[in-house]
């Protein structure tokens, strides 16, 4: 897998964007994409739509934006829907479809990312087929009501010596953090709400482009 893929890494869905239609969030969304993140991640909690097509024909329409713009495309949780939409990746966690099984449904060209929230799953990952890890929340998040316990700089510097697969960082993560985070062995950030909440998400993303140079 190719790590710069991990740099800028964008994920949403319209659950993060409260108050507003699907067709509104679709369209910052799709704003974002192209605003030179390097992955989207479609994470899509909760959200209550007319029916089966809609959703379908939203992640249809991303994956389509995101092709266009280059960006790789992610599919969180839904084993079925990243096969569908023919993405370039799943992204699941410790408590989803278990990771060999993942596999066996999604062939062997697609991406698997897996989640670690602690030093525990880190090294239990590490023998494991996940292409690459996202570990967090690094710092307290308000994007995701049932995260673990943020595990700060100091830890995640430590698990970081325990590592040898690509990692995104991800949880409250900010433009203050930036710096210190790229001093880590991380290979990029995963965020929501920096960039839904960013007037100009390009000047976002160039920040953290510049901070997370390639090798
Ligand atoms: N997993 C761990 S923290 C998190 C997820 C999906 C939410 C990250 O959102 P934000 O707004 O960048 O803190
Ligand atoms: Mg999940």
């Amino acid at each position: 897998m190719n790590k710069e893929i991990l740099r800028a890494y964008f994920i949403a869905g319209p659950q993060d964007f409260p108050g507003e239609t699907i067709d509104e969030a679709k369209l910052k969304i799709s704003r974002i994409i192209q605003s030179g993140v390097t992955a989207f991640q479609f994470r899509d909690k909760g959200t209550v739509y007319q029916n089966d097509y809609q959703r379908i024909k939203l992640a249809q329409d991303l994956r389509e934006i995101a092709q266009q713009a280059k960006v790789t495309f992610i599919m969180n949780d839904a084993v079925q829907l990243s096969i569908l939409t023919q993405a370039d990746g799943l992204h699941i966690g410790q408590d989803d479809e278990q990771l060999y099984k993942a596999r066996e449904m999604v062939g062997n060209e697609m991406i698997i990312g897996l989640s670690v929230r602690n030093e525990q799953e880190l090294l239990l990952a590490q023998d494991s087929i996940a292409d690459y890890l996202g570990i967090g929340p690094i710092y307290p998040t308000q994007s995701k009501s049932d995260a673990s316990e943020s595990i700060g700089l100091v830890k995640l510097s430590n698990m970081l010596n325990k590592n040898n697969l690509p990692i995104v960082g991800i949880g409250g993560i900010d433009l203050a953090k930036i710096p210190e985070l790229s001093k880590t062995a991380i290979d990029g950030v995963a965020i929501i709400s920096l960039l839904t909440k960013a007037k100009q998400p390009n000047e976002v993303v160039n920040v953290i482009l510049k901070h997370f140079l390639l090798e």
